[in-house]
């Protein structure tokens, strides 16, 4: 694979990584995106029970949604966010980029950076200002690289290690069948399976549908369109269908997934209308657009199969802007006519 320049020395940096976190004997602080997922829950726990395994003092500080908490060994392994860093912690943070203050959740950043900050994440808009940044879009999950800065560490894939690690690539890559899912993704699976990571477990786990979903989904595909020609699947839900069904915005994530099997289409949008004047968009792609050109031309950011955005307006005239970029997004890739 061809890289660039400032991504040709992924191995070496994340050689540094592991030599950083082995000399470290102050404490070592965590932290990940907002509404954390998956792939943000598996890399911190992965990394956490690594660094501890190796007698460092390691916490993570998240908001663990509900139906990760699967994934907790006990109760306080995650503690809530708010931390306030000593000088002497060395701040970790995954699968976002450090320096965004408005996505960084458990500690506060805004102008002031003192602490060292090891960053490791997977998204190419990251602007790489860490004092040690290792920032690789190429990756489908920060776990594979967290899987493969603990194999650094000369730490074993135990089954408490790998199972959180199994589940942040299972959730970055559609559980192995998003286009992200080559052979290093599963070569690195198959280790984590060796090691213990509970597969069974992980997807019985996650699959644990509330039984207000139902209701909720009943509702949100009742707002279903086909727009471009039966290219694109749009759905929307709105806070008085959460109300209805006694659902929360945390119910919301996964609905998009609902929806981007439509026979025929190359991308799927929810808008989460959370109120007269903010709507967030979740975009996925079937891999022939790009879900993240337009998130961008948006103001949001992402990935190439799944992107989001939040615009500050009103739900007709953000669905107005992302139409016409997304019929822009369909002409640059060459299936615009007629749209
Ligand atoms: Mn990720």
């Amino acid at each position: 694979m061809l890289m660039n320049q400032g991504e040709s020395d992924y191995t070496g940096k994340l050689e540094r990584a592991a030599q950083l976190l082995q000399d470290h004997t102050g404490p070592v602080v965590l932290v990940t995106h907002i509404d954390p997922d998956g792939d943000a829950i598996g890399s911190c726990l992965g990394l956490q029970r690594t660094l501890r395994f190796l007698g460092k003092n390691a916490q993570t500080y998240a908001s663990v949604p509900r139906y990760l908490n699967f994934l907790l060994e006990n109760e306080d392994e995650i503690l809530p966010p708010g931390v306030v860093l000593t000088p002497e912690t060395l701040l970790v943070v995954l699968d976002v980029d450090s320096h965004d203050s408005k996505r960084v959740e458990g500690v506060t950043l805004e102008g002031t950076f003192p602490n060292f900050i090891l960053n490791i994440d997977h998204h190419g808009t990251n602007v790489r200002k860490a004092q040690l940044s290792i920032v690789e879009p190429a990756k489908a999950a920060c776990a594979l690289m967290v899987a493969e800065l603990v194999a650094l560490l000369g730490v074993a894939f135990t089954r408490s290690i790998a199972t959180p690690l199994f589940t942040g690539i299972s959730t970055d890559t559609g559980s192995f069948r998003f286009t992200n899912t080559n052979s290093e993704v599963l070569e690195m699976a198959s280790h984590l399976l060796s090691g213990g990571a509970d597969l069974g477990f992980i997807n019985e786990s996650l699959s644990q549908t509330p039984h207000h979903m139902y209701r909720l989904q009943a509702q949100v595909l009742g707002t279903v369109e086909f727009l471009h020609g039966g290219l694109t699947i749009t759905a929307q839900v709105n806070t008085a269908m959460l109300e209805t069904v006694g659902a929360s915005w945390e119910d919301v994530e996964s609905l998009v997934g609902v929806i981007r099997s439509a026979e025929g289409t190359e991308l799927a949008v929810l808008f989460k209308v959370y109120s007269e004047d903010s709507v967030k968009l979740s975009l996925r792609s079937r891999g022939r657009v790009s879900a993240q050109n337009i998130a961008i031309a948006l103001g949001g950011g992402g990935h190439m199969a799944a992107a989001g955005v939040t615009v500050n307006a009103s739900y007709a005239e953000t669905r107005a802007r992302f139409e016409l970029e997304a019929v822009k997004e369909f002409s640059r890739v060459g299936m615009g006519s007629g749209l």
